[in-house]
């Protein structure tokens, strides 16, 4: 799944796109959606790593996709919302540096987004509307459709995202060859200038409950992540920036993207994999290997936790915290599984 980092122009995204990927963004790639990835950064691999010893490890990486920013004149915006429509899931950077105001913006460009998907709903629905008048032999399947989508154009026409819709599974098929772009889940990112307040709550307050709001200072990160250690250790702590703000930054996007991890570790490699919440032991086989889904018998799971605090298989098996779990179980965060499969 590509993340897509996305906003107005100048909001910070290619800076943001550097910071949490280390590669540079490259003006000349940015209408065609540069993409890179970023590991996801995992606190038990390293203890993980003392019980195994491996050859290698391995992180699992979040894809992201620098986009050209939209105009707020609308101008030359179908082609950089057709990129986004690529996007599994959004990041949407809002300034709040140079005197720009983050809530207006935010407003702004969701009604860019509201618009554009009302747009391709409301011609599937006029076409629909007048396929049925019609004795066709589809006039039935088309109906039927017609009787999903109107409710989701009713949605947007009152200016409701398709994010905030309890959808069902109906529904969801019904649109989604469509990639709309209200549909898909979103971090906001308030990129602040380098004396800005980092509290949360402060932004949370102003722009709903439900959102998922990371205050950051794009543009200092992004110099102190290019500084030696030791001469970034002496900034941070002269602007008394505390923790691991990428890391974090990349565990929400991980988390907002509806994806979680899960490891598979041994002499030869401790690894972290990526599934999508709700996935089960055979799609997370598959993930590792197509033999291991093709001939999957069962999993061995254990929790890295467990494996953690007791030190050893040996030790989780003795306390009876291994688990033998068909294929459709559902894997858990930081669930070690050992796929046993046949050829
Ligand atoms: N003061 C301040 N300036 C920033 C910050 N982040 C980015 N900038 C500046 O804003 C300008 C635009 O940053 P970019 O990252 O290129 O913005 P963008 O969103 O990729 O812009 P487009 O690709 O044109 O849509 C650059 O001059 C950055 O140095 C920030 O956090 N604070
Ligand atoms: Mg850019």
């Amino acid at each position: 799944m590509k993340i897509g980092l996305v906003g107005y122009q100048g909001s910070g995204k290619s800076t943001l796109f550097s910071w949490l990927t280390d590669v540079a963004a490259d003006p000349a790639l940015a209408h065609l959606g540069q993409t890179a990835m970023a590991a996801v950064p995992e606190p038990r691999v390293e203890p993980l790593c003392q019980i195994y010893h491996p050859k290698k490890v391995t992180l699992a990486s979040l894809e992201l996709m620098d986009t050209p920013g939209l105009t707020r004149s609308h101008e030359g915006n179908a082609a950089r919302l057709a990129l986004i429509r690529e996007a599994g899931c959004l990041v949407l950077v809002v300034a709040a540096f140079a005197g720009s105001d983050p809530l207006v913006d935010l407003r702004t460009f969701e009604e860019d987004l509201l618009l554009a998907d009302l747009e391709i709903v409301t011609g599937r629905v006029e076409k629909l509307r007048e396929l049925v008048k019609k004795p066709r032999p589809t006039r039935e399947q088309d109906q039927a459709e017609l009787a999903l989508l109107e409710p989701l154009l009713t949605s947007l026409e009152s200016a409701k995202a398709l994010r905030d819709l309890p959808l069902n599974d109906e529904q969801r098929k019904a649109i989604s060859s469509f990639r709309l772009l209200t549909q898909k889940p979103r971090l906001i990112v308030v990129n602040l200038a380098d004396d800005g307040d980092l509290d949360p709550a402060t932004y949370r307050a102003q722009l709903g409950a439900t959102e998922m709001v990371v205050p950051a200072r794009v543009g200092l990160e992004y110099e102190l992540s290019r500084m030696e250690p030791a001469e970034r250790a002496e900034f941070e702590a002269e602007m008394g920036l505390a923790g691991s703000r990428k890391d974090d930054l990349l565990r929400t996007l991980l988390d907002v993207s509806g994806q979680f991890l899960y490891f598979t570790a041994g002499e030869k490699e401790v690894r972290t994999w990526m599934l999508h919440k709700g996935g089960t032991a055979l799609e997370a086989a598959d993930n590792i290997h197509s033999d291991l889904a093709r001939g999957f018998i069962r999993a061995e799971t254990m929790k890295a936790d467990d494996l953690i605090r007791l030190g050893s298989e040996r030790e989780v098996k003795a306390k009876n915290l291994v688990r033998q779990e068909p294929k459709d179980y559902v894997v858990q965060e930081a669930d070690v599984l050992h796929v046993k499969f046949s050829v």
